[in-house]
């Protein structure tokens, strides 16, 4: 397993030649020093087909290769692989549920890639074992910002303490983090026990976010005076802690002036969590300043809610929540790749947008044809 090392974790299995040559140069010398073996190409070996029992001891053991298979297994939308994921999570579910989970967002360049490195540096270097998952809704669309929160990852890379993986949110159904919460079930049942979720601050993001984690962080950066006009309230509400990041140089007294003010304004909104006083903090994810402040908070935050039996609570809700947004998800694809609606909506759609066709009738005729098509008795 060894040469597979050198892959990125995140590398799809049927990963692009991009990925796999440099392991085939590792390997075609035949130097297992085993007389008259033939070993296959490591690209071969890396495609065997792991079995369940295959995966769930692979994650289990701490492997990461097998994890980060096991993640692409489970991101895969097609039919077998997702009944095998099923089979996969069960097994493994029992072992999951010991990590924190911290959610981090912000607007793309407030600092959250560089304050998860500084963060997660120093947390490995302690000691514990830190799974990162970077949601990001433009990878999808340019693959550009997934290596850059990768190379600006880089000494956490290094980390053997570390596991990181980027997900693009592909967009599609479900948006943000589709397969997050499972991906997140299988980094603790390989052993990590601190999350962090990377993910980009822009419209539903965030909320999708907060029904996944213990804790939600919201990083800021202070700009010229009239910072905090576009920070919606609505985000601050659901926010457990607000950073104010880039405090530093000529930006220390600007940041701090934000955070005094943020602290006030917090003061009026609702909790995001019952019994917790979200605070503002200020940090230098560049220079390090107060970054081990926000995760002292954090732990003030789990001694404080698991002992007010908040953590709990706002995880069995996560649990229920989660079953309905499966749900929602299930009857939209069941709708959407109904070959009867498939078949017709392009129709359909086309005769609403030239006008021939009312949306609303558009609508009742294709709910009604689904309903008559998968309510037989
Ligand atoms: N001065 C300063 N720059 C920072 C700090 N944190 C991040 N940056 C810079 O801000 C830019 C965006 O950072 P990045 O972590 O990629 O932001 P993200 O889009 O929120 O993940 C990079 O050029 C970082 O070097 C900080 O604390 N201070
Ligand atoms: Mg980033």
């Amino acid at each position: 397993m060894s040469d597979d090392r050198k892959l990125p974790e995140w590398a799809p299995s049927e990963g692009g030649a991009g990925f796999t040559s440099e392991v085939m140069k590792g390997v075609e010398g035949g130097h297992d020093g085993m007389p008259g073996s033939h070993r296959a190409p490591a690209r071969a070996r890396r495609r065997r087909k792991l079995t369940v029992d295959d995966y769930v001891k692979g994650i289990l053991d701490n492997d990461r290769t097998i994890l980060a298979r096991a993640i692409t297994l489970i991101e895969s939308n097609s039919p077998a692989h997702h009944e095998m994921a099923q089979a996969v999570l069960k097994q493994v579910q029992p072992h999951a549920g010991g990590g924190i989970r911290v959610g981090i967002t912000g607007v793309p360049g407030a600092g959250k890639s560089t304050f998860i490195e500084a963060l997660g540096v120093e947390l490995c270097r302690s000691g514990k074992k830190v799974a990162v998952l970077a949601v990001d809704p433009s990878s999808s669309r340019t693959g550009g910002s997934i290596l850059g929160d990768k190379t600006r990852m880089e000494t956490l890379t290094r980390e053997p303490n570390a596991f990181i993986r980027p997900s693009p949110s592909a967009g599609a159904l479900g948006g943000v983090g589709r397969k997050s919460r499972e991906t997140m079930l299988l980094c603790e049942a390989a052993g990590f026990d601190t999350i962090l979720v990377e993910t980009v601050g822009v419209g539903q993001n965030e909320v999708t976010v907060r029904s996944m984690v213990d804790f939600f962080l919201l990083v800021l950066i202070s700009g010229a005076g009239d910072d905090l006009q576009g920070i919606k309230k609505g985000v601050m509400e659901i926010a457990d802690a607000i950073l104010v990041n880039k405090a530093d140089g000529d930006n220390v007294h600007r940041a701090n002036l934000a955070r005094v003010e943020l602290e006030r304004v917090v003061h009026y909104l609702q909790q995001a969590t019952p019994g917790w006083t979200t605070p503002a903090l200020t940090a230098s994810s560049v220079e390090g300043d107060g970054v081990m402040k926000v995760w002292d908070t954090i732990i003030d935050f789990h001694k404080n809610t698991t002992g007010s039996g908040e953590f709990d609570k706002r995880r069995r809700r996560q649990n229920v929540d989660w079953v309905h947004s499966m749900i929602q998800e299930g009857l939209k694809d069941l709708f959407y790749h109904h070959p009867a609606i498939y078949s017709k909506l392009p129709n359909i759609e086309k005769e609403v947008a030239d006008g021939q066709l009312p949306a609303t009738t558009a609508v009742e005729k294709l709910l009604e044809e689904f309903k008559k098509l998968t309510l037989t008795h």
